[in-house]
């Protein structure tokens, strides 16, 4: 069936103003009220339209000022240290794209943050450092670069560096805005660090084989029991599968992180992959509903988001807003490149929101 997208059919509204009709609307204001028509257009969009506009941060412009950030507070002052990536369109909302936040954390050798909890979800990627640690729920969890780690709602969560180790720093994602917005987050603190209630990586450790989730233990969580997934395990698995599988002709070697006990989303409303871009790489460009928070953990390359040229290398952070055209390219003629990404995937297509389409020309131009 044809579809018209011109505010000028039935079904539209097209409503001339005269003083008549203007006086009405004024009477309908005074009593906390108004006339659908007046606004129906503007509030009921012919495609998803995203208010958030494409971002690339650079780290190495960024870098030298999270460090700082270290040496002007501490995490007991600051309760996270960190530095927060906002979207220049949705600064009202502290969100980088959508209803997703990111920020940059910074921690030194022997500092550890205080543990609390929220009923905001969150999720980590490590950019830098050595002998970093989580505990979420009572699990110690360590990390190194470009391992994914989790922390979901309303879990007790903690994160320092062992007094031997280097300063970390990584990204942390939220949906701080989403959860917000549906005006249904709390916060709570702990008085004190959690009580460790299993062996040092134990979530990694035993639920992170290959497929094997143990026969005896039930998990009925809404989130996956493997907190961290290890690049070294991850990054093996993209090039396995790259030997024998095409990958998307708009995303590459694209894996979903999952939640090995059902095969689903890491958690109920934020989703992450790792992509892999072989070298010379160029996707095609597609649109979808969705917002995605990027950051490259291997390789160089560029984006064109939105008809924009945005190039990224290691730990550069970037963008795609919801039905935004985009396409990857790996600039290397001889290594591969990968993205990590998270997304409010679990959201949108659980509430039935997903739709996505092709680029008519296969590519955008750039502007
Ligand atoms: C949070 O709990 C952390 O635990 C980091 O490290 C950033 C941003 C907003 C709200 C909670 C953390 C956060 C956050």
């Amino acid at each position: 069936m044809e579809t018209k997208h011109d505010d000028s059919v039935i079904g539209r509204a097209r409503v001339q103003d005269t003083p008549e009709l203007e006086a009405y609307y004024k009477e309908l204001e005074n009593l906390g009220a108004g006339a659908l028509w007046t606004v129906a257009n503007d509030i009921e969009p012919w495609e998803p339209r995203p208010s958030s506009i494409p971002m690339l941060w650079k780290y190495d412009d960024l870098r030298s000022l999270v460090i700082k950030s270290s040496e002007l507070v501490t995490p007991e002052q600051a309760g996270r240290r960190v530095v927060y990536l906002v979207n220049d369109k949705r600064k009202d909302v502290s969100a980088a794209v959508g209803w997703l936040y990111t920020g940059i954390q910074v921690t030194r050798p022997g500092e550890s943050t205080p543990a609390h909890k929220h009923k905001a979800a969150a999720l980590r990627f490590i950019m830098e450092g050595e002998g970093g640690y989580t505990v979420v729920d009572g699990n110690r969890i360590t990390l190194e670069v470009n391992d994914f780690v989790i922390t979901p709602n309303s879990t007790w969560h903690e994160h320092g560096v062992a007094e031997d180790g280097k300063t970390c720093i990584w990204q942390d994602g939220l949906d701080i805005p989403l959860i917000n917005a549906l005006e249904a987050n709390d916060y709570a603190v702990l008085d004190g660090k959690q009580e460790l209630t299993a062996p040092e990586n134990f979530s990694p450790l035993v639920y992170g084989g290959v497929g094997l989730v143990p026969a005896d233990q039930e998990w009925d969580k809404p989130y996956s029991p493997l907190f961290k997934y290890s690049w070294k395990k991850v990054y093996p698995a993209l090039l396995e599968a790259a030997q024998v599988h095409e990958g998307s002709p708009f995303d590459g070697i694209l894996m979903q992180y999952t939640n090995p006990a059902t095969g689903g989303h890491v958690m109920q409303t934020m989703g992450a992959s790792m992509q892999l871009l072989r070298a010379g790489e160029h996707t095609k460009a597609h649109k979808h509903t969705g917002s995605f928070v990027y950051q490259c953990a291997k390789g160089k390359g560029y984006s064109i988001i939105g008809g924009k040229r945005f190039d990224w290398k290691e730990r550069d952070i970037f963008c795609v807003p919801s039905w935004v055209y985009h396409e990857h390219v790996n600039l290397s003629e001889t290594e591969d490149a990968c993205l990590f990404s998270f997304n409010d995937l679990p959201v949108i297509t659980s509430l039935g929101l997903y739709q996505e389409k092709t680029h008519p020309d296969g590519y955008q131009t750039v502007e």
